[in-house]
C-alpha cells in the first residue's frame, strides 16, 4: 500500500449523521485533526491524495465508507443512508485512474466501514448501513477474485470496524458485544477495555505500529503491552460524528 485517499472537512461538516445528544463540532479543529492524522499517514510512508469536499455532502470526510478495494478493483458502494449517496461519484473518478470499477446496485446497500480484509478473507458486516443485498454482492465479487468471505452481524453500533478493528493479518481488536465473535474463530481476539466502549479505534500503519485514538489510554496500554508501538492522535471531532480512523482514508 502506498496511497491514502483522503477527503477534505468541507464546511458543511456540522451536518453530518450523528447520534441523538452527539457534541456540535469545531470545523477549524476538525481540520486541525485531520491535518495531523495526514501527516500521520505520510510519516508511514503513504502519498496522501486528498479530494475536495462537496458541501452537499456533509459526512464526505468519512471516505472509506465510499468504496472497498479488492486488488486491482475497486467496489464502489452504495451506501446505506441515503443522504451519503453521492458521495461515491469523485471517489470512483479518483480510483478510476488506478482501477477497474465494479459497483454495488439495488437493493443493495453496503458502507466500507462494514468491511475489512485479514489474508486472503473478507469479513463483512450486515449493519443498518450495509443490507444482505449488497453483502451478497460484494461476496460475490470477492469469491471471483479467490478470497473466502465471513459475514458477521453487527450489534448496536454503526459499522463492524466500530466494534472489530484489524490490527494485523491474525488479530483484530474487538468491543464486546458489537458484533458476533464467532464468526472471528480464526483471528486472535484482542478486547478493548470496557471503560473505553466503541472510544478506541485503531488504524495499522505497518510494523507493528498502530495509530490509536487518544480518547482510549487504557486500551492503548494493552495493546503496547502486547508489543505493538502506539502513535495516540485525537480525532474527537470525528468520533463526534460516530466516525474512527478507518473511516478517513481508503489505503491502497
Ligand atoms: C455516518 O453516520 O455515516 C457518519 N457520520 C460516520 C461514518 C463513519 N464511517 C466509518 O466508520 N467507516
Amino acid at each position: 500500500m502506498t496511497t491514502a485517499l483522503v477527503r477534505e472537512v468541507g464546511d458543511s461538516y456540522g451536518r453530518a449523521l450523528a447520534e441523538p445528544g452527539a457534541p456540535d463540532v469545531d470545523l477549524s479543529h476538525a481540520r486541525t485533526q485531520h491535518d495531523r492524522y495526514r501527516t500521520e499517514l505520510a510519516n508511514a510512508g503513504y502519498r496522501v491524495e486528498a479530494l475536495a469536499a462537496d458541501e452537499d455532502c456533509p459526512d464526505g470526510v468519512f471516505i472509506e465508507d465510499a468504496a472497498v478495494v479488492l486488488g486491482d478493483t475497486a467496489i464502489i458502494a452504495r451506501p446505506g443512508a441515503a443522504s451519503r449517496r453521492a458521495e461515491v461519484g469523485p471517489v470512483a473518478e479518483a480510483l478510476s485512474v488506478r482501477f477497474s470499477l465494479v459497483e454495488i446496485i439495488a437493493p443493495g446497500t453496503l458502507d466500507g466501514g462494514d468491511v475489512f480484509i485479514a489474508g486472503n478473507t473478507i469479513y463483512a458486516g450486515l449493519s443498518g448501513r450495509t443490507n444482505q443485498a449488497g453483502l451478497d454482492q460484494l461476496f460475490g465479487f470477492a469469491s471471483e477474485a479467490g478470497m473466502d468471505t465471513v459475514a458477521i452481524t453487527v450489534g448496536d453500533t454503526l459499522h463492524l470496524k466500530s466494534a472489530v478493528l484489524p490490527l494485523d493479518e491474525e488479530t483484530v481488536l474487538v468491543t464486546v458485544g458489537g458484533a458476533e465473535e464467532e464468526p472471528l474463530r480464526n483471528l486472535r481476539i484482542i478486547y478493548e477495555d470496557p471503560r473505553e466502549r466503541y472510544a478506541a479505534s485503531v488504524l495499522p500503519l505497518g510494523d507493528g505500529r498502530l495509530l490509536v485514538t487518544s480518547a482510549a489510554p487504557r486500551t492503548s496500554d494493552v495493546l503496547s503491552d502486547l508489543g505493538y508501538e502506539v502513535v495516540p492522535i485525537d480525532i474527537s471531532e470525528f468520533q463526534a460524528k460516530s466516525g474512527g480512523l478507518t473511516c478517513l482514508s481508503i489505503l491502497f
